[in-house]
């Protein structure tokens, strides 16, 4: 409704009047959408001043692919569409990516993007920001709706919701062209235009048989395994889960972002014992983990010869038998699934075998033994080990806080070292193991949580969101991000031989990033041992106030890609 009630004179009535910026605004509100990321600009500025005046909060981004990204972060930890709101064509397309990334990734997300001129854009003649947003989103989302009549709005954005997080949750892109926001139409009927999206994802009950074939299936096993994937970690099903995995005595492992799930430390727990339990196991069940190219297909030396049999639980359909056959594929929510299995595996179900069970738990106290000196050398400059070792501490003490990570050697090895206590805590690069979703991740983690963030950041990951760290600043977020500046991408060692400039790989050497953030009033810290990073990361964490701490690692520490170096392809001329 507007704001100041305007009325007009109409068969001898009074109509209070509405508009095309309100009705969003309705209808955001209607759906509990209470938080909005952007970047403002013609047509969307006054939409977003008008949703703060209305109280939604609008997050003001620095660039819209990392505002999309703390959208697609706040659609995964809330199970509600996270929604990014940009200009036309040059910010739509910044926002693109991060919507790819949700689709990709399984996260409910909504980009709504302003639009020039339908007219003028369909006849390509030249509009201000033109471009055939629509057609260009459609390929990379769930679905893609334009509204052009405000009456509209209403059911546009409930397709929007309803198509972001039912199924298989994902991107939506909701395209509203300039001219629809100033449209006006009778407040009463633009009320009554509004949806309420009744049960917007509906639980999706696995058949029967299809529980009792998974079942039979895991009871034939000598050596099975469980798989938790970032869907499980979504389904907010922690308590069926957790039955679900201690009535079986299966050890399980989890995916990056489905560790805490359980907790790391969890006598099931099979994260470090990976690859024995990948290549041994007999009998696998994936629960919301795809057999794409994180899990090598489900096949491949990975897999070991061991003959294999899949249990999967997917909402998607289409997801079984993607890369194996799948001996038993069970269709549904996680919640729903996990219920049903744990009601028809009763109340004697028997112990997984021992043998198994002691073979995982010995392989994981070796490696486990293996690894713990490692974390404790204090060198200077610091490896990443030692790095680790102080940063896996203050999450083991503060087990609420949330661990964004990305970068290669900084992604692989935290994973690796830091424990998780608590699901959904672990908020990383993903499917594509992108660069960039480091910023936008922590400040919605934040927004939408009020729970501190820790984000470890390789220096060249970091670089790709930083101007966040004034959104960080401004909205004064408890947020302390810890840079891992080993001068470059992988190694700072690389030499050009044939020229001047610098090698590809490398960055200015010495770089202090923590002087970045005192710019915009935050707290900089330059920590070249462990110990100093831990005292410099507790204080920032009682604090809350914004603090980025320069983590100067060895240069020559770090390997090519990180864990996946494998995947580079290799020219036969390259080493003439
Ligand atoms: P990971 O990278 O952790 O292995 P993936 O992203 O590959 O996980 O897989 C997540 C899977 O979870 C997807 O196939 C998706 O369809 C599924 N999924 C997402 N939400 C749910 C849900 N609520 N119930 C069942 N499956 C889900
Ligand atoms: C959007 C390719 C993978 S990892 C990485 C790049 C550029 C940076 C690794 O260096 P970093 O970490 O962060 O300093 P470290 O500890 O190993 O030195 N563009 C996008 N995504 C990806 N994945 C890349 C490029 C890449
Ligand atoms: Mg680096």
């Amino acid at each position: 409704m507007l704001n100041t009630a305007q009325k007009t004179e109409a068969s001898g009535t009074e109509h209070e009047l509405t508009d095309g910026f309100h009705l969003v605004i309705d209808a955001l509100k209607l759906n509990g959408i209470d938080t909005v990321y952007g970047v403002p600009g013609i047509p969307i500025t006054d939409l977003g001043r008008m949703a703060q005046a209305a109280g939604i909060r609008v997050l003001s981004f620095r660039h819209e692919q990392n505002a999309g990204y703390a959208a697609s972060i706040a659609g995964f930890l809330t199970k509600k569409p996270g929604v990014c709101l940009t200009v036309s064509a040059p910010g739509f397309l910044n926002g693109l990516t991060a919507l790819a990334h949700a689709t990709t990734n399984c996260f409910p997300m909504i980009l709504i993007s302003g639009s020039s001129e339908r007219e003028i854009v369909d006849l390509q003649q030249g509009d201000y920001e033109e471009m055939d947003q629509l057609a260009i989103a459609k390929p990379l989302c769930k679905a893609a709706y334009r509204v052009l009549h405000a009456q509209d709005i209403g059911i546009g954005l409930a397709r929007a919701i309803r198509a972001a997080v039912s199924g298989r949750p994902g991107g939506v892109y909701l395209d509203l062209p300039a001219k629809l926001f100033a449209q006006v139409m009778n407040a009463d009927a633009g009320a009554k235009s509004l949806v309420k999206v009744i049960d917007a994802a509906p639980a999706q009950l696995p058949a029967p048989a299809a529980v009792k074939r998974a079942l039979d299936v895991l009871k034939s096993a000598k050596r099975p395994l469980i798989i938790l994937g970032k869907g499980a970690a979504y389904a907010q099903a922690d308590d069926a889960i957790r039955t679900l995995v201690e009535k079986s005595g299966i050890p399980f492992l989890p995916m990056s972002m489905a560790k805490g799930l359980l907790p790391d430390t969890h006598p099931q727990c099979a994260g470090a014992a990976r690859s024995t339990v990948l290549k041994d196991s007999d009998v696998v069940m994936l629960i919301g983990a795809r057999l794409n190219w994180l899990l090598s297909h489900g096949k491949g030396k990975t897999w070991g010869d061991q003959p294999k049999k899949f249990i999967q639980v997917d909402i998607e359909p289409k997801e079984m038998d993607s890369n194996v056959e799948i001996a038993a594929p069970l269709v549904g929510d996680v919640g729903s699934c996990v219920t049903a299995l744990l009601e028809a595996m009763g109340g004697n179900w028997p112990a997984a075998p021992a043998d198994w069970v002691n073979a995982v738990k010995t392989k994981r106290e070796e490696n486990v033994a293996k690894m713990a000196p490692r974390l404790m050398n204090n060198k200077s400059p610091m490896d990443y080990h030692g790095a680790l070792g102080a940063l896996r501490t203050i999450i083991k003490e503060r087990p609420d806080a949330f661990l964004v990570n990305e970068g290669a050697n900084t992604l692989d090895l935290a994973r690796g070292v830091i424990d998780m206590y608590q699901p959904r805590k672990r908020l990383d690069v993903g499917t594509w193991g992108v660069m960039g979703i480091g910023m936008g991740y922590a400040i919605a983690a934040a927004v939408e949580t009020g729970k501190p963030v820790l984000a470890v950041e390789g220096d060249s990951a970091f670089g790709f969101s930083g101007m966040e760290i004034e959104t960080i600043c401004r909205y004064n977020l408890p947020v302390c991000v810890v840079i891992f500046n080993n001068d470059g991408i992988y190694r700072g060692t690389d030499i050009n031989s044939a020229g001047h400039d610098p090698a590809t790989t490398v960055f200015v050497k010495g770089a202090r990033y923590d002087k970045m953030i005192e710019a915009f009033g935050g707290i900089g810290i330059n920590a070249t041992t462990p110990d100093e990073l831990k005292r410099a990361v507790n204080a920032a964490m009682d604090s809350g106030k914004p603090t980025l701490i320069n983590a100067v690692i060895d240069p020559a520490a770090g390997s090519e890609s990180g864990r996946i170096g494998n995947l580079n392809p290799q020219s036969v001329l390259k080493k003439k």
